[in-house]
């Protein structure tokens, strides 16, 4: 079983993440988005979104999606558990990661589409896009913020939600969001996230 990758991908990031917090050893298989790999006929016959991550297994098939690659390596090791243990815990791990990844990852990532030279000649960049999505994540992370106020991770113990939530906010960085320091208690669920040693996959 093997993962193709790309170390700037928000989305392979939080796999990698998600294996190192689990201790799982996979062999990454770098694929070069800026020379365009993802568009050989090689790497479409694997996955005709062009996409990174993709989980090879070992007769061939593909799981496509970082978040499906997550949950199929979470049943297939479930200690320790990153996605709650009873199915409410799980239910608020799903929510939280939805509420990370629509409210902060998406908009960093129409953020960096509307920024990047390298996604210039791919759309039209639009400044309007970049401060619209800069609001919603203002909006959102002070949401965040309101529910940290009185827990310690997103949805009980720490969890696929924080993982979401932390490369999100990374990924924003490269667009030139950054954290409101009146944000105090993202602040410290932040920092204590930047100390584990997953934080350096
Ligand atoms: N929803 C997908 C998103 C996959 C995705 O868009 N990956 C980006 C990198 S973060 C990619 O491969 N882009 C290809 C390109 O830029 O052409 C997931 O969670 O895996």
């Amino acid at each position: 079983m093997h993962l193709y990758d790309f170390p700037q991908s928000p989305n392979c990031r939080r796999v990698r993440m998600y294996l190192a917090e689990k201790g799982i050893t996979l062999t990454l298989k770098p694929l070069d988005l800026l020379s365009g790999e993802q568009r050989t006929s090689a790497y479409l016959r694997k996955n005709p979104f062009g996409a990174v991550p993709l989980l090879e297994l070992d007769d061939g098939s593909v799981i496509p999606e970082s978040l499906a690659i997550i949950e199929y390596l979470e049943e297939l090791h479930p200690d320790p558990p990153l996605f709650g243990t009873t199915p409410f815990e799980r239910a608020q791990v799903r929510a939280w990661e939805r509420r990370a990844e629509f409210g902060v990852l998406l908009q960093g990532t129409r953020r960096f589409l509307h920024t990047s030279p390298y996604f210039a000649e791919r759309i039209e960049q639009s400044p309007k896009v970049v401060a619209e999505a800069g609001q919603v994540l203002s909006e959102r992370l002070s949401l965040f913020n309101t529910h940290l106020q009185d827990n310690e991770w997103l949805a009980g113990a720490y969890s696929v939600a924080d993982i979401s939530l932390f490369v999100a906010i990374e990924f924003a960085a490269m667009s030139n969001f950054q954290l409101d320091p009146a944000w105090e208690h993202v602040q410290r669920w932040y920092s204590a996230i930047r100390q584990r040693p997953s934080a350096e996959a």
